[in-house]
């Protein structure tokens, strides 16, 4: 028997989640067919970006749009934060109890602070950190989070090339996580999650796999193909069919 099924019999691996990439989604049908789709396919989770052009030199999904999204599906949205000083701006959000909430540690001086008011909704708080931030970063709020999102492009905008030492760095947090026994912490990967980077990935310790342009909404294939093809990339029995 292998290391990794080992570790996942013996419960030291979460089950792998895929988060679609809403910002990736073909804009003309205001996402309803598309998120209907992925209640079909057992999506259990939806990424949603919001930059404020400040942090990060784009904008995306605004207040409003989160809400939309709302009405729109039951599943749960895993938002990520790419804004300034995101503890200020956290009650515009209206946010829900089975959510997942990141902030970047870049992106406050307050961070504690931030992830514990993402708590204080009873939602779940995630701490993210861009390619170039050092792990040292999060030592100090591993007790005020749920999961860490590790930014494997720089963000800002989808179609980018992987930062290459990410899959390193993903395979250290894990070992940090679980020698401060904090196994249970979840590790999410961003950027550039193609069908090839996911298996490495999941190798490395990810347990939820943002989908964008280089899996789901890539130009070849159907999202139903595609997300079958990216569940047999990040799970163990299923790898060999994985680039099929
Ligand atoms: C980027 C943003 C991401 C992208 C996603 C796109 O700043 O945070 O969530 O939407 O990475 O995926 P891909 O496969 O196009 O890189
Ligand atoms: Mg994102």
């Amino acid at each position: 028997m292998n290391k990794i099924l080992q570790e996942l019999i013996g419960g030291k691996m979460n089950k792998a989640i895929i988060s679609p990439s809403i910002m990736c989604l073909p804009p003309w049908n205001n996402g309803q067919d598309t998120i209907k789709q992925m209640e079909g396919l057992g999506i259990s989770l939806l990424h949603a970006d919001v930059m404020d052009g400040v942090f990060v030199p784009n904008f995306m999904l605004g207040t409003d749009s989160i809400k939309h999204l709302r009405r729109l599906t039951s599943i749960p949205l895993d938002i990520h934060l790419m804004i300034e000083n995101p503890e200020e701006k956290l009650p515009w959000f209206d946010i829900r109890e089975n959510e997942y909430v990141s902030i970047h540690a870049e992106s406050t001086r307050h961070l504690q602070k931030a992830l514990a008011r993402v708590r204080e909704y009873g939602a779940r708080p995630m701490v993210a950190l861009n390619p170039a931030t050092p792990l040292v970063m999060i030592e100090d709020v591993l007790d005020d989070v749920d999961a860490v999102l590790l930014m494997s492009v720089n963000p800002g905008f989808a179609g980018q090339k992987l930062v290459p030492h990410v899959i390193d760095k993903i395979a250290r947090l894990r070992e940090m996580l679980d020698t401060n026994g904090k196994s249970d912490v979840l590790i999410e990967v961003d950027g550039n999650v193609s069908f090839e980077n996911a298996v490495k990935m999941r190798a490395a310790g990810a347990d939820i796999f943002v989908a964008g342009t280089s899996s789901l909404f890539a130009k070849t294939g159907t999202l139903a193909e595609n997300t079958q093809k990216l569940w047999n990339c990040i799970s163990e029995g299923e790898k060999q069919r994985c680039l099929r």
